[in-house]
């Protein structure tokens, strides 16, 4: 596989509704979408980063400047034998997955089409219809909470996760379990804790969550490890799992049971498959995660959620969700069930709205 051309652009796009966590309150996304030509084939790729430096130190700033002046020119004209060599290839650069990932699952996006198989196939995925979850912000009241998690199920959705923070934390899952006692159910904190908050997280058992993801530092391992010696609710890591080789560190010391797995995150489908080896060999089941992303990432994220050990819903769900209007065709849709149903044509199996994208686009940078 041969990379003719890369074109890097970046899209504004509102959400239908803020979404806050513990670190801040988005309204409009700013998304790269990048798009690989090799072969007579097109591909396509989102860098999943957050518009702050607060999930992670990515931006949009630092993705168009790590493809611009080091991927890009590092793939151009370069021959490789598959997508999955492409990793090695960005290994010196330390870091910066997000925009990594993007590039790379848009050569794993062709590859599939050259061999005429969906994305999920060619990844070795097995599930069919994945199970869904919906990730719920900090609202304004209490109220507007409970009214969007009823809104949630109604629609059908497996699991609910809060988000929760100092301040919004007890007294929000304390009403949560009043209303829906029985409800699959947990909360995510994105490192808004310390060890010094262990009475408070220990507090939490009695909610009978599935799981608190992310309670400590967003590097952490070693408090989490700790932390998890003390409260019987599952710990699951999100912000602090980069690889394949974070995810065995962790699990050898006991720093949680669950992992979130985000394609962005750990750089891209070849490394996201092999976090999910290194999980189902050691009986931790893992979830896709969502960085709100446009519907490429989403697809991305679908394709990436039938793989064998996504056994647990994750944060993957509808496109009206999101947006008013998501640039693929068809729109990612959920069953009664709260299911998504992969798509059966070769690729990504949602075609990107070339006019739409046009029409939501800031910038544009073509190479080669
Ligand atoms: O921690 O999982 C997270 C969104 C932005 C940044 C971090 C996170 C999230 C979500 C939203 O929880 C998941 C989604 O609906 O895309
Ligand atoms: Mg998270």
């Amino acid at each position: 596989m041969k990379i003719e051309h890369v074109e890097v652009r970046e899209i504004r796009l509102p959400l239908v509704h803020f979404f806050e966590t513990s670190f801040g309150r988005t309204t409009e996304r700013r998304i790269v979408l990048v798009r690989v030509d090799a072969e007579g084939l097109t591909g396509w790729g989102e860098v999943t980063c957050g518009e702050e430096p607060f999930y992670s130190y990515e931006t949009p700033e630092t993705a168009w400047h790590i493809l611009r002046d080091f991927l890009i020119p590092w793939s151009l004209g370069h021959e490789c034998a598959a997508a999955s060599e492409f990793a090695p290839r960005f290994r010196p650069i330390r870091g910066h997955n997000m925009a990594k990932a993007a590039i790379e699952n848009a050569l794993w996006d062709i590859e599939s089409q050259m061999k005429g198989v969906p994305l999920w196939r060619h990844l070795g995925g097995t599930l069919e219809e994945i199970p869904c979850g919906v990730s719920i912000g900090i609202q304004n009241t209490i109220e507007d909470l409970l009214e969007r998690i009823q809104r949630e199920l109604d629609a059908g959705y497996q699991r609910i996760k809060v988000k929760i923070k100092p301040g919004w934390d007890v007294e929000v899952l304390e009403r949560i379990r009043r209303e829906f006692p029985r409800i699959a159910l947990m909360a995510d904190a994105n490192s808004a804790y310390t060890l010094a908050d262990l009475p408070l997280l220990k507090s939490l058992d009695r909610f009978y969550l599935m799981m608190i993801e992310q309670p400590l530092g967003w590097e952490d391992l070693i408090d989490h490890a700790k932390l998890q010696r003390e409260i019987a609710t599952p710990v699951c890591l999100d912000e602090s799992i980069h690889s394949a080789e974070d995810a065995r560190k962790a699990i050898e010391i006991g720093a949680g049971k669950i992992i979130n797995v985000k394609l962005g995150r750990v750089g891209g489908h070849t490394e996201a498959r092999r976090v999910e080896e290194v999980c189902r060999s050691r009986n931790v089941p893992v979830w896709c995660g969502g960085m709100l992303e446009s519907g490429i990432g989403r697809a991305h994220n679908i394709a990436m959620s039938t793989l064998p050990g996504f056994t647990l819903p994750g944060d993957v769900s509808a496109s009206r969700r999101y947006w008013s209007e998501d640039i693929i065709d068809p729109e990612v849709t959920v069953t009664s069930q709260g299911t998504i149903r992969v798509p059966q044509t070769p690729g990504l199996g949602y075609a990107p709205k070339l006019e739409k994208i046009e029409k939501l686009m800031v910038r544009r940078e073509r190479f080669g």
